[in-house]
């Protein structure tokens, strides 16, 4: 940890005033305020926020850098919401072109893994009607029959939102059950971003910022943990972006149930936003650097490499992030529809932990609730140890 690096930045004459007070409010542990934060995003300079970011990454963390070993299923790509930078919601008209998987062909996926090291299924696709708290109910529990001790991260509340709804029950019982069925936790997706003047223009229709909001606090009261995401770089300011952070922390301080914090680039193939040019590089530290700072009371912050691939994660390692995503196989097309960087964003855990070490750092492989599993930094692989995070899936042809 580098308290020199940041006295330099507290003693710096040519940072303003109000920069140097951010500074040392980072090294005493205090929190800025969204003030703050905004004034983070507009003058803060990368090697600034890379300095803090680090320092609070080192201090939580040292140099020790998560991974998991998951895999994804999405059970539909095709999706009755109109969310417009998403690829997947312009298939409802071409419905053909699409997947819409049965109970057992997910089952045939979560199969497929028998026998490999995955410790997580990660479930999240489009928005359909025979998708219900039925069919949920009834995969979780075939899941949990088959592989009791695979950890279930499934569903955010949009699809909660909508299949509650449709039957007529209440967020509280509809988690309730849901966890009775066997849902070990939530990935962050389907935060976007919360303020209304821009969560009206993109999110087609799905729950509001409060009623996301409001089932994860539901989730972490019944004991659950879960993720949170802020979808960046398109039409949003910079206001909007430390309001999106703000209600996290709020929330955060309320419930202490969030894991990890996932920026998501915004990227911008095939879908209804094609025309918004992409964030830079920079603009990805920067704002990776920012979420460190300000949330303050979360303990991780993910970068997704798939999207924004090895080489600025590994960079992202310097600027506040703790976590890569696991190895993952082919199965996220959602990223790949949308252009993301790693056509098939397939790593091996060879790969992963040398993508780490890489940057001097300890790559810790975790469970879902970041127990730590296995410290690879000395690690010594053989040939055949290789997981290759990597399998074939059957093609459907919902019209054969
Ligand atoms: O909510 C959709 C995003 C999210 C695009 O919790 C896009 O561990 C960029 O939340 N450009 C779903 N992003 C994925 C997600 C996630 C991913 C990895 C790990 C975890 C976790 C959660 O994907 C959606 C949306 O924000 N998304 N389209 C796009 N064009
Ligand atoms: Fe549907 Fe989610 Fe895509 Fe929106 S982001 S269209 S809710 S799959």
């Amino acid at each position: 940890m580098d308290f020199h690096a940041v006295d330099t930045l507290i003693q710096d004459p040519t940072l303003s005033a109000p920069l140097r007070q951010i500074a040392e409010k980072v090294k005493a542990g205090e929190r800025i305020t969204e003030e703050e934060g905004l004034r983070l995003f507009e003058e803060g300079e990368l090697g600034y926020l890379g300095t803090l970011a680090n320092f609070m990454r080192e201090k939580r963390h040292g140099d020790r850098t998560y991974f998991n070993r998951n895999f994804h299923i999405e059970p539909t790509n095709i999706c009755l919401y109109t969310c417009t930078f998403c690829s997947y919601s312009r298939l409802i008209k071409q419905r053909q072109e699409g997947w819409e998987y049965t109970m057992e062909e997910i089952m045939d996926i979560v199969r497929k893994y028998d026998g490999q090291p995955v410790t997580e299924v990660h479930i999240v696709g489009g928005v359909l009607p025979q998708y219900d708290v039925a069919f949920y109910s009834e995969l979780f529990r075939q899941i949990k029959a088959h592989r009791p001790e695979l950890h279930v991260k499934a569903l955010t509340p949009v699809e909660y939102h909508y299949i509650f709804k449709k039957d007529k029950i209440s967020y509280e019982e509809g988690m309730r059950l849901m966890k009775e069925a066997g849902l070990d936790s939530m990935p962050g997706g389907g935060a976007e971003i919360f303020h209304p003047e821009i969560r009206d223009q993109i999110a087609g229709g799905k729950c509001s910022a409060e009623q996301w909001l409001r089932i994860h606090e539901i989730w972490h009261e019944l004991g659950g943990r879960s993720n949170a995401t802020m979808l960046y770089g398109h039409i949003e300011r910079f206001e909007h972006r430390v309001h999106h952070l703000e209600e996290l922390r709020k929330l955060q301080d309320k419930t202490g149930g969030f894991q990890t914090f996932i920026p998501l680039k915004f990227r911008n193939k095939d879908n209804q936003m094609s025309h918004v040019p992409e964030s830079t590089a920079v603009e990805d530290l920067r704002n990776y650097a920012i979420s460190r700072i300000y949330l303050d009371n979360f303990d991780h912050i993910k970068a997704y490499w798939p999207m924004i691939g090895r080489t600025l994660a590994q960079m992202s390692l310097s600027f506040g992030v703790d976590d890569i995503d696991g190895t993952i196989d082919d199965t996220t097309k959602i990223y790949t529809m949308a252009g993301s960087e790693e056509q098939n964003p397939a790593l091996s855990t060879r790969d992963l932990v040398n993508l780490i070490r890489a940057v001097n750092r300890q790559p810790i492989e975790r469970d879902t609730l970041y127990n730590p599993l296995t410290d690879y930094t000395d690690y010594v692989f053989e040939e055949d140890e290789t997981f290759k995070g990597y399998v074939e899936l059957p093609v459907v042809n919902p019209n054969a």
